[in-house]
């Protein structure tokens, strides 16, 4: 028996310190230590020994027992050991590789200069209004003081869906809709897409509008050229100038074409603003009487003013290009210069 447990100890260290990995081990530790394992199976044939030899044999086989324990112990930990290693290095990473860029998204410059707009508008107490795009007759010309005759009422320039019923050409029907409201005083900013038969280098068939209206008791040509200008250094910068130059439109009277100072030479004469100094960005006027009686309002008693402007031109303007299909293109060669 001694002898029996002498090989399985020689057995158990030579497969313990070879075993390489942890289910291995665990097999031979139900092998040896188990209720069926090898040491349990000695001890069970003890009843066989002399009572002299129980004993020694006894305290043999538990002390082959603790050992065995602690080989298994010791080897157990060595595994775990390089294990972890063998993870930690696999898992290892560079700190010193450039990182992965990470692409930033941003506002389309119609969307920014529109964003810009509004917080100009808002700022000054004015809030957006929307309407529909496909309009009447009445609310796109009638309504305005566009006269029958109009070259904007042929059908060279407007999208015509019947006799009727158009694509808007400008987002005035949206003030006009808001005048017949009866709500009164007006300070809006209405905004969205408009319509025209046009396709060049400046015009596409489907652009952007933005139009303020203000309409209250007692205002001035003077509150229409300081809101102009606020707007103007907000969008261009602070040291812009602006002018009004007389114009003429159906719903406005007086009329003006707005100029901003140029930004590039700062009035002095320059590619972009052909040598003139200034750069148009849109229109504005002084509401005509018939324009607010038609839609309800005493012209005796109220007074108002509007202005609109394309934002393509805008955009065009403040990104420094000449062709408007680049904005609508959405390259992001073109758009990420911005
Ligand atoms: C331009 C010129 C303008 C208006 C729009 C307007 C609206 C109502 C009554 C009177 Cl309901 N006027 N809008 C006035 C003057 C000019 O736009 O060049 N737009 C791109």
């Amino acid at each position: 028996m001694k002898e029996k447990l002498n090989s399985i100890e020689h057995e158990a260290l030579q497969l313990i310190n070879t075993a390489n990995d942890l289910d291995v081990l665990n097999q031979l530790r139900v092998r040896f230590l188990g209720k069926k394992g090898e040491i349990t199976s000695v001890l069970k044939g003890m009843g066989q020994l002399s009572p002299e030899e129980r004993p020694v044999v006894g305290a043999m086989a538990n002390e082959l027992k603790n050992r065995i324990e602690t080989v298994l112990e010791d080897r157990k930990v060595t595994l775990e050991r390089e294990a972890k290693l063998q993870r930690l290095q696999k898992e290892e990473i560079d700190l010193t590789l450039p990182g992965e860029p990470v692409i930033y998204g941003k506002a389309h410059p119609l969307t920014a200069v529109f964003a810009e707009l509004k917080r100009i508008f808002l700022g000054m107490g004015f809030d957006v209004a929307e309407g529909p795009e496909i309009e009447t007759d009445y609310y796109n010309f009638e309504a305005l003081n566009i006269p029958r005759w109009h070259p904007a009422r042929d059908m060279q320039d407007t999208f015509f869906i019947t006799d009727e019923v158009l694509l808007r050409t400008h987002t005035s029907p949206i003030q006009v809709r808001t005048m017949q409201k009866g709500e009164l005083p007006i300070r809006i900013i209405a905004f969205g897409r408009v319509y025209r038969v046009d396709m060049d280098a400046t015009h596409i068939p489907n652009f952007r509008q933005i139009e303020a209206l203000v309409i209250d008791k007692g205002i001035t040509f003077a509150n229409l050229k300081e809101t102009i200008n606020v707007m103007v250094k907000g969008i261009f910068g602070e040291n812009r100038k602006t002018r009004l130059r007389p114009s003429y439109f159906p719903f406005t009277e007086p009329s003006a074409e707005v100029d901003v100072s140029c930004f590039v030479c700062d009035g002095v004469g320059c590619r972009l603003c052909k040598g003139s100094g200034w750069l148009e960005i849109g229109g504005a006027g002084m509401v005509h009487p018939r324009v607010l009686e038609m839609s309800g309002i005493d012209s005796e008693e109220y007074s108002g003013f509007a202005f609109g402007m394309g934002i393509e031109r805008i955009a065009m303007l403040k990104t420094g290009i000449n062709d408007i299909r680049l904005i609508y293109e959405n390259d992001l060669r073109f758009l990420n210069q911005f």
